[in-house]
């Protein structure tokens, strides 16, 4: 399996997140690929090549364009206002206030946001625009023909919607990939999100469409952040009724509970017969991972590959969350191996 990968992640490499009631060291952090990619070099997964350049208009098919203007120009705007230390936002508004885009970079940073945990930064806007070519660039590779390919992108995407940003995320690269299959002549794509946290973002961007199938295995969010979506009811609406599937777990989710969760999950999309599918990779479900609650082992991850491959459809791998930094790589590519594992037998 090829990795797509460019050392622009590096320029995401923000001060610090509210988290605990602290400002503490980013948990998303440029070590996380640097330890993924060694790993795929020393494993010999296979080649590692560098993103193309898409431009803005994959990107725009997904999100709205007030708000990648708004991403474009935002760390500019507050250098202007409060000099270079990283930009949060600190307030957000509430049922009764209204949506009205305000002209003050605090403002913008509050409205096209939904945490204090996702810091922009002077390079985030090149990590992130690079994240998207990643993924686009692993769309196009198995558009071409190949089984499988890893999109390590950095920073994550699968919190980002339409039109908001948080949770590590700013662009939905999963999404953006997503839909750039079905641009280029794919009739249904499956999303598989499989980080511990619920991908609110994925949800909120195909929920009214019937053309990609979304399914998402997560922590309960009556227990978890993000805490306001991912609840097993909900289903789709309008056009996409029941093209959404949610299987929320209880924290301390150990395999004997996840495996029928994924289990679950491939049945619905193997019915959905897509075209191809795009899996949003989070392995912050591993056990030591410093900010989840679930328990899965080193092993299960290669038991997660093998059961994706059961599908049989070209996949997208596209990185998302996972924190416990020293063992991140390994199983990240034990998921990947996996997948080839079972893909060849
Ligand atoms: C892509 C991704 O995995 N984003 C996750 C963002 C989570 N941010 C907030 C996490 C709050 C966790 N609270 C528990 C802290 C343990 N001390
Ligand atoms: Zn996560």
């Amino acid at each position: 399996m090829r990795t797509v990968y460019t050392e622009d992640h590096r320029l995401q490499d923000g001060k610090a997140e509210l988290i605990d009631g602290k400002l503490q060291p980013c948990f998303e952090m440029p070590k996380r690929a640097e330890i993924i990619i060694e790993r795929v070099r020393d494993q010999r997964l296979g080649e590692v090549v560098p993103p193309q350049e898409f431009g803005q208009d994959p990107i725009v098919r997904v999100h709205k364009p007030d708000f990648v203007e708004f991403l474009r120009v935002a760390w500019g705007d507050w250098v202007k206002a409060h000099g270079t230390w990283d930009a949060l936002p600190l307030n957000w508004s509430a049922p009764g206030m209204r949506r009205i885009i305000p002209e003050a970079i605090d403002g913008r940073l509050s409205y096209y946001s939904f945490d204090a945990g996702t810091p922009i930064t002077a390079g985030t806007w090149r990590a992130i625009t690079q994240a998207a070519n990643v993924a686009l660039t692993g769309r196009q590779m198995v558009t071409a023909g190949e089984r499988a390919v890893f999109a390590l992108c950095r920073p994550p995407g699968h919190h980002a919607g339409s039109c908001f940003y948080g949770g590590y995320c700013f662009f939905n690269n999963a999404a953006i990939a997503a839909q750039g299959f079905r641009d280029s002549g794919a009739a249904r794509v499956a999303v598989l999100d499989v980080d511990y946290h619920h991908g609110n973002g994925t949800q909120e961007i195909f929920y009214e469409r019937a053309d990609v199938l979304t399914t998402s295995i997560h922590a309960d969010p009556k227990q978890e952040y993000p805490f306001f979506l991912g609840h097993a009811d909900e289903t789709g609406a309008g056009a996409g009724a029941g093209h959404h599937l949610n299987l929320p777990l209880r924290w301390g989710a150990k395999w004997d509970v996840y495996k029928p969760a994924l289990e679950t999950a491939m049945r619905r999309i193997r019915d959905y017969a897509p075209d191809a599918i795009v899996v949003s990779l989070g392995v912050d479900t591993f056990e030591e991972d410093p900010i989840s609650k679930f328990k899965l082992k080193r092993d299960d991850y290669s038991r997660i590959g093998e059961m994706i491959a059961g599908a049989g459809k070209p996949t997208l791998f596209v990185m998302e969350g996972g924190y416990a930094v020293d063992a991140l790589g390994v199983n990240v590519v034990n998921v990947l191996a996996g997948f080839e594992g079972a893909a060849k037998s």
